[in-house]
This record gives C-alpha cells, structure tokens and sequence, in this order.
C-alpha cells in the first residue's frame, strides 16, 4: 500500500490505553518483537452502512488476537471486551466512514536475547487507515494473475500458521515479491507435502462443476472471510465442500478461483502460472459472492447484521 515517499495515514492512533496523533506513537527500538518477530496482530475492516460505519465480525478478529497472544505467552493487558470498545474508539475518532483497523500486540524493551519471557504484559496498539481494493482495481474487474510461489508455507511444528505472528509473515512477504518482481499479483504458497495452502495474505476457494471447495490445509489460516463466505455460499444454494489436498493442476483445471481475506474480501483469479482459470477473466459464481459478501459487510443483508458492530 504505502510505496516512495507516501506514508500511511493512520491519524489517531490508540497506544496502551490513549489515542494520539500518529507522529507521537512511538515505541522502543530495544522492542523484542522488533528484533525476533514476536508480535501478534489482526487485520479488521470497518465498512459505510446506512447507519453509519460498521465493523465486520469485531469479536471474531479479537478472538483471533486472543488466541495468537496465547501461542506466545503474550499477555494482553485489557479483557477481550476492551479491546473490542479501544476499536470502536479509533474508528469513532478517527470519523471513518471506512477504513482498515490494525489491532497490533509487541513485546516491549524489557528483555532482549531470544527468549522474551518474562517480557509481559505486552503492549498494544490500534491504528485505522483507508485502503481499497488489496491486489488494485484491476484484479477485481479482470481476475489477479497467481503464481506458485518457490517458498513453502511453513509447516505447524515450524510456526504456528493458526496464529497472527508478526515473524510468520517474513514467509507471506518472501512469496510476495517474488510473485511481483516475476510480473504476477499475487502468490500461491503450498504446504510442506507440495499442496495448496493459501495465498501470501488470503484464503483460496476454486469452483468446479457448480461446486465451491475451500481449500484447506492444516497450515492454513483460519479466515474470518473464508468462514463468512463459505456460510454466503451456503445461504445461496451453493454445495460448499473443504477440500484438503489439493494440488495445483486441480486449481489449473477449475472452472473458477478466488481469494478471500479482510484486506482482499473476495477477490477473482483469471491466471495461475500463466494459464488462464476458466475463461480468464473474474468467475460469475466468485462475482456473486463477492457482491453478496459485500451487501454483507455494508448492511445489505439483514441476514448477516448479527456480523456489524455499529460505531454510532
Ligand atoms: N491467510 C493469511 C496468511 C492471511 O494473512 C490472511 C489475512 C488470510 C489468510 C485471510 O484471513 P481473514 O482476514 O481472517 O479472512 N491477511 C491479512 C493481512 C493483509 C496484509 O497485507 O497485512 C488481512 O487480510 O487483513
């Protein structure tokens, strides 16, 4: 997103506790978790509804952001609940209509040397920015163009996949740029054992026959986006299967493939390894879904307003 000279505007910015502007959030260059990756974090969208901004699945993500914390033996110094109204703060402060919200945990200067324990509580941080569609405007309309990235998505007894840990994603942005400096927008990563895992930020789902398959690995992220979507496709009529195994000529040879993630949503897939995906273009059923996941998150669907806090 931010790239040269342009700079991520986050305005206020909740530190442990306080919003401030973003200039004066600022923290130790002696943090462990800048030195060995020992962060947790989640990636949140607040989306404009009729009754202003709205916040999509906000406990599901501080779950997430509980559970992450706990695979570290991070401790959060607020109770989930907290966390949850510190998010409707920034936004609320920050007069999003829609935005972005990062919820970051770090260990602090307390220790340094690999092992951070007793290095709690740790700190935490909350930032909003706008940012539109991840992969750019055109993936959407034409279909993002994948390859099958030379780095393997870590197995589970590496790292814990399961978990939001800053580290993990030195993994997501190594098959990144090798995806952009080869003239692709985005990477597939496979597991150990050579199947599909995931992209480098999203979920992958392919369409065959009329049937959607989720693809799952055990290394793959469990995606709010991916559980949201999978629960639409269901309430449209579609079969929704998981399908563990799968190797990347199934995906060459599916009618359709797409992408989902907060940052994402649902994004096409035209190309994989330069092969096109069907007709090569966005899929109908992935352009349904999108529209539909969409209606969703803006609350069009009375269906699925149980999935917005309101930020009033
Ligand atoms: N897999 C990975 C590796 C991943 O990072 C994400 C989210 C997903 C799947 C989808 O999860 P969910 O957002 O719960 O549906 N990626 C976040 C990070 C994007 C970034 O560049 O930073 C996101 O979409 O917020």
């Amino acid at each position: 997103m931010a790239s040269g000279d342009s700079k991520i505007q986050a305005g206020l910015i909740w530190l442990n506790g306080k919003l401030v502007p973003q200039e004066e959030a600022r923290v130790s260059v002696l943090s462990h978790s800048l030195h060995y990756g020992t962060s947790v974090f989640e990636g949140i969208r607040a989306y404009e509804t009729a009754k202003g901004a709205a916040i999509f699945r906000l406990k599901e993500h501080v779950k997430r952001l509980f559970d992450s914390a706990k695979t570290l033996f991070i401790e959060i110094p607020y109770a989930p609940e907290e966390i949850e109204a510190a998010i409707v703060e920034t936004v609320r402060a920050n007069a999003r209509r829609s935005c972005y919200i990062r919820p970051l945990v770090w260990l602090g200067d307390r220790t340094l040397g690999v092992n951070p324990l007793p290095n709690n509580p740790g700190e935490v941080m909350i930032a909003t920015w706008e940012w539109g569609a991840y992969l750019g405007d055109e993936a959407i309309r034409k279909g993002a163009r994948l390859i099958t990235s030379s780095w393997r998505r870590f197995p589970g007894d590496v790292m814990p996949g399961k978990a939001k840990v800053g580290g993990n994603y030195v993994n997501s942005a190594l098959a990144k740029m090798e995806a952009l400096k080869s003239g692709a927008d985005e990477a597939i990563l496979l597991d150990a054992q050579g199947y599909v895992a995931e992209g480098s930020g999203e979920n992958l789902f392919f369409v065959k026959d009329g049937v959607i398959y989720a693809v799952e690995s055990s290394v793959t992220l469990p995606g709010i986006t991916r559980d949201s979507v999978i629960r639409i496709a269901r309430d449209l009529g579609y079969t929704v299967e998981v399908a563990h195994r799968v190797t990347r000529d199934l995906l060459y040879a599916a009618d359709e493939v797409f992408m989902t993630g907060t940052a994402a949503e649902v994004t096409p897939v035209s190309q994989i390894d330069w092969r096109p995906i069907g007709k090569g273009e966005a899929g109908e059923i992935t352009m349904r879904l999108r529209e539909v996941y969409l209606e969703a998150t803006t609350g069009k669907r009375p269906e699925y307003e149980h999935w917005l806090t309101y930020v009033g």
